[in-house]
């Protein structure tokens, strides 16, 4: 071969490896499992893409779906990373030895309660963020049912309530296995659920979501909501004649978690997104889909909007306890046997 063709067949072999490099980065992808609002999923989801050319393929399902999802798959994994959704089920996935163990060079921005998360399940989730449980009404429906203005969670009980409350079911939503947790802790189990019995005579519908409940009261298909208070306040915000109640009895709260789904197939995509997802500047974009959870990174934004978790009263919500799976399920199947087949 003569200098030339040398010279050729160097630029050629150049040129395909260099075609290969950029056809292996753009083959990088990322299947997301998210359990936050839909909002704030596709959010993550095209913010992670553009940042790292990495193509996402997203799934937002509430927080027990994504777990019985991740369960299901355990032989033949399909996600990469669950992100968000309330801290319990990724506990559970912990334990379940359904997620892997990573710890993020991130780790060291973010709150003491995010890592505490981490610790207790061998860094097999951490807290992205937290926010406390409450309900919320609509003031107008409210007024004009002639219904007194509840305080407390047992004012849910009264009888003039019935057929205006409604919550979502503690088997797929995270929001409503915290209600459920926290009635019990309040309480004491037998107390807590004979609250659940007569809170369910109140009840007009199960949703399958948390945050369905006041997204209906906002639209005024429904009165009062049980939800996280965030979840309220968002909807306060966009217009809706919401009013937001921290129960005068105190109340439960959740760490909302990430964690990396064990036998993933992009790793190194999954651990990107995951240190990327801890960032100031990420969780500081909560803001632009008013989710108003206190971010776990110290330097991340909050609104003045956000309910001010110093001054409600949170109980000492036992994560390890209420998080663990031999718990989650004995209670789920508590509530099913006692309560969701009583009449109402
Ligand atoms: O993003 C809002 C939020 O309330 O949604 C999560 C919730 O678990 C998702 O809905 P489900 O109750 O249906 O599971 C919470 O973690 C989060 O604060």
């Amino acid at each position: 071969m003569n200098t030339f063709g040398k010279i050729t067949l160097g630029f050629a072999l150049a040129l395909s490896a260099t075609s290969a490099s950029v056809s292996i980065a753009s083959a990088a992808k990322l299947t997301l499992y998210c359990s936050a609002q839909e909002d704030w999923c596709q959010l993550m989801a095209r913010g992670f893409e553009e940042a790292s050319g990495i193509k996402v393929n997203l799934t937002r399902k509430s927080s027990g779906e994504t777990f019985a999802q991740i369960k299901a798959e355990e032989a033949n994994p399909k996600g990469d990373v669950w992100w968000g959704g309330t801290g319990d089920p990724h506990l559970q996935a912990a334990e379940e030895g359904l997620s892997e163990p990573y710890v993020s060079p991130m780790r060291a921005k973010l709150n003491g309660w995010a890592v505490s998360q981490a610790k207790s399940a061998d860094d097999k989730t951490i807290g992205i963020y937290s926010g406390a449980l409450g309900y919320g009404y609509n003031a107008d429906l409210l007024n004009a049912a002639g219904l007194p203005v509840p305080a407390c969670w047992k004012d849910l009980l009264k009888p003039e309530y019935k057929g205006h409350v409604q919550m979502a079911n503690p088997n797929s939503s995270g929001t409503a296995y915290t209600t459920l947790a926290t009635i019990v802790q309040l309480f004491g189990e037998d107390e807590g659920f004979e609250f659940m019995k007569k809170l369910h005579v109140n009840i007009n519908q199960y949703t399958k979501s948390g945050s369905a409940p006041i997204k209906a009261a906002g639209r005024g298909e429904n009165t009062i909501g049980i939800v996280f208070m965030h979840d309220a306040v968002k909807q306060a915000v966009s217009g809706f004649p919401i009013k937001v109640v921290a129960p005068c009895e105190g109340t439960g709260y959740e760490i909302g978690s990430m964690s990396l789904i064990k036998g993933g197939r992009n790793p190194e995509s999954a651990k990107k997104f995951y240190d990327w997802a801890l960032s100031a500047d990420v969780q500081s974009r909560s803001l632009e889909v008013k989710a108003f959870q206190v971010m776990s990174n110290m330097n991340a934004k909050s609104s003045p909007s956000a309910p001010d978790l110093s001054t409600i009263k949170l109980i000492d919500y036992d994560f390890k306890k209420y998080g663990s799976s031999a718990e989650r399920k004995r209670l789920l199947k508590k509530w099913d046997d006692e309560v969701s087949v009583l009449p109402q």
